[in-house]
């Protein structure tokens, strides 16, 4: 075992950076090359790999401090053995810096162009056909002088590959997927402030100085801490590194800036590459409460204050229950999880109000009682929620605000009458979608829910099964109670709440007459729903429900 220091290595013309991020900790297990620190001076950042594989034994840097070339990052107890003597300098403190394209950048040149001035591939050492996995501009925009194009990724490394003038971009010559190598048109700049780099510089005569122009060949990818001249990749694609997120080194600024941990992003591009895009959707879904970043779900105890703090309210009471008696922990399903974040927030941001009534199903009961004996060889058993759907159908008809979705300033109204049930299951709630209602039957609207129902109970539904609801329906009646507060299924804006079915005493005008009243109990959203429409749609269903012919006007 020895104890081997890692140094910053050559880091071009750079003479002080900051370190910007600490990707490991003492106690790690660390490979060669693999990155160490991020490094940030105003012109790049560029992430500082080890020269030697093995368990890090003590930090040298914090957060903000400043380093140059040779400062001591940390020390390592390394495996491997001790360089060889002539090397020692080479494994304590590698010297030459790798292809990234984010350093050694020239000197702005000062000469005004006076024509468009065509950015091409600086040199890129010894990577050849390039994969473009990243285009970070657009034609049309203003484009400063070193602002980063494109990111290029080879096997090895991946870079990102600056502008070598200053305008705005008339054209791109590359899209994601191409192949580039060094010479290649990337770019077309003009404007006014178009300012092109001197001919002398190291790449094809017809392209500017390059910007990003790698001091050396890149260090071998499985560089052995005595060998090996550490690389300073942007980034290493495909080498492990510790479950760091796989993005460049300005998505990762970009992150920072916005306070996004890039850890929890996940990438769309190639290789699971995090894009900005990606941090900014990220950042969008944190922002619309879709997604909470995991210091958000931390501050939210599993009681569901999730937010709480946010709205300033007291925080969740933290309770040792283990005073009081025996418990038992389990983790909550991956459906109640998912299915208790969508109702947290439903009921949070929608506004609901519920109106409970009663529905004389007395002949419908007997008409379902006599459909199922008429269908007992069939094999198609016909329940109240079946009827109930066919019902909601007509009343979404009739009101249509209650078959739309908000947008913003707009109602979308639907045009299709899809209609959920909640099912429970052994795992939790779920609600499958009985698709164009309005177009089936009775019986096949029963036969559809029972296959749906299985499913959800194998846990075998799919999106596809789930997806598309305009309204729901949520039956109790197979179990009990009187009337409950269902929860709106957002983006749909009302839900029918129905509960057991029971014989009552109802006045006739003359008489009490024994009649079977179904409860309803409809929740809506008080943004798109007013008062006397719920009363209304209620009591309409309430007349569909009563006389079932209804459903036929
Ligand atoms: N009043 C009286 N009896 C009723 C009834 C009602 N409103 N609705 C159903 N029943 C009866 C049925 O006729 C059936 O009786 P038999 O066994 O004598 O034939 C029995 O109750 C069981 O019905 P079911 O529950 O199997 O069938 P369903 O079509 O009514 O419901 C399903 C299917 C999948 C929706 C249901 O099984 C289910 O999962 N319900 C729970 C939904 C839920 O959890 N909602 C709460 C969401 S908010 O947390």
């Amino acid at each position: 075992m020895a104890l081997v220091e890692v140094k910053v290595p050559d880091i071009g013309d750079f003479s002080e950076v900051s370190v910007i991020e600490l990707l490991v900790k003492a106690g790690d297990t660390v490979k060669a090359e693999q990155s160490l620190i991020t490094v940030e001076s105003d012109k790049a950042s560029m992430e500082i790999p080890s020269s030697a594989a093995g368990v890090v034994r003590e930090l040298r840097v914090s957060l903000g401090d400043k380093v140059a070339e040779g400062s001591v990052v940390l020390v390592l107890e390394s495996a491997a053995q001790a360089a060889p003597a002539s090397a020692p300098k080479q494994a304590e403190a590698p010297v030459a810096p790798a292809p990234s394209a984010t350093q050694n950048v020239a000197p702005p040149p000062a000469a005004a162009a006076a024509g468009p001035v065509e950015v091409r591939v600086p040199d890129i050492g010894d990577f050849k056909d390039v994969a473009v996995i990243e285009v970070l501009v657009k034609p049309g925009d203003a484009i400063k002088l070193e602002q980063s194009l494109i990111t290029v990724e080879s096997d090895k490394a991946s870079m990102e590959i600056p502008s070598s003038a200053a305008g705005q971009l008339a054209e791109l010559k590359v899209k994601v997927g191409d192949t580039v190598n060094i010479g290649d048109l990337i770019a077309i700049v003009e404007g006014a402030g178009a300012v092109a780099a001197p001919a002398s510089a190291a790449v094809p005569a017809a392209s500017p100085a390059p910007a990003a122009m790698p001091a050396a060949a890149p260090a071998p990818a499985a560089a052995a801490a005595t060998s090996a001249p550490a690389a300073v990749p942007a980034h290493v694609p495909g080498t492990p590194t510790a479950g760091l997120p796989h993005a460049s080194p300005s998505v990762r600024k970009f992150a920072r800036e916005l306070g996004v941990p890039l850890e929890e992003v996940k990438g769309s591009g190639p290789k699971g590459r995090i894009t900005q895009t990606d941090v900014q959707g990220f950042t969008k879904a944190v922002m619309a409460g879709a997604t909470q970043t995991r210091a958000q779900a931390a501050k939210a105890p599993a009681g569901g204050a999730g937010g709480g703090e946010a709205l300033g309210l007291l925080p969740w009471p933290k309770v040792d229950f283990t005073k009081f008696g025996a418990v038992e922990r389990k983790d909550l399903s991956r459906i109640k999880k998912i299915s208790g974040a969508n109702l947290h927030r439903n009921w949070v941001m929608i506004p609901h109000v519920t109106n409970h009534d009663d529905a004389d199903i007395t002949e419908l009961e007997a008409f379902r009682v006599s459909t199922n004996k008429e269908n007992e060889k069939a094999g198609i058993k016909v329940t109240m929620l079946a009827f109930l759907i066919k019902a909601c159908v007509a009343a979404l008809r009739k009101f249509p605000e209650f078959n739309s979705s908000l947008d913003g300033d707009q109602l979308v109204l639907k045009q299709y009458f899809h209609i959920g049930f909640a099912a429970d299951t052994p795992n939790g709630l779920v609600v499958p979608v009985i698709k164009d209602a309005d177009k089936k039957g009775v019986l096949q609207i029963s036969q559809e829910m029972g296959e749906l129902a299985k499913k959800a109970r194998d846990g075998k539904l799919g999106p596809a099964d789930m997806s598309g609801a305009c309204f729901t329906i949520s039956s109790l009646g197979g179990i009990g109670g009187r009337y409950f507060t269902p929860i709106i299924n957002a983006p749909e804006v009302a839900i029918l709440g129905v509960c057991k079915s029971t014989m009552e005493p109802v006045w006739d005008g003359k008489q009490f007459v024994p009649r079977l009243m179904l409860p309803l109990s409809l929740s809506w959203d008080h943004r798109v729903i007013d008062g006397a429409a719920a009363a209304r749609f209620n009591a309409y269903l309430g007349q569909i429900l009563a006389d079932f012919r209804r459903v036929l006007l």
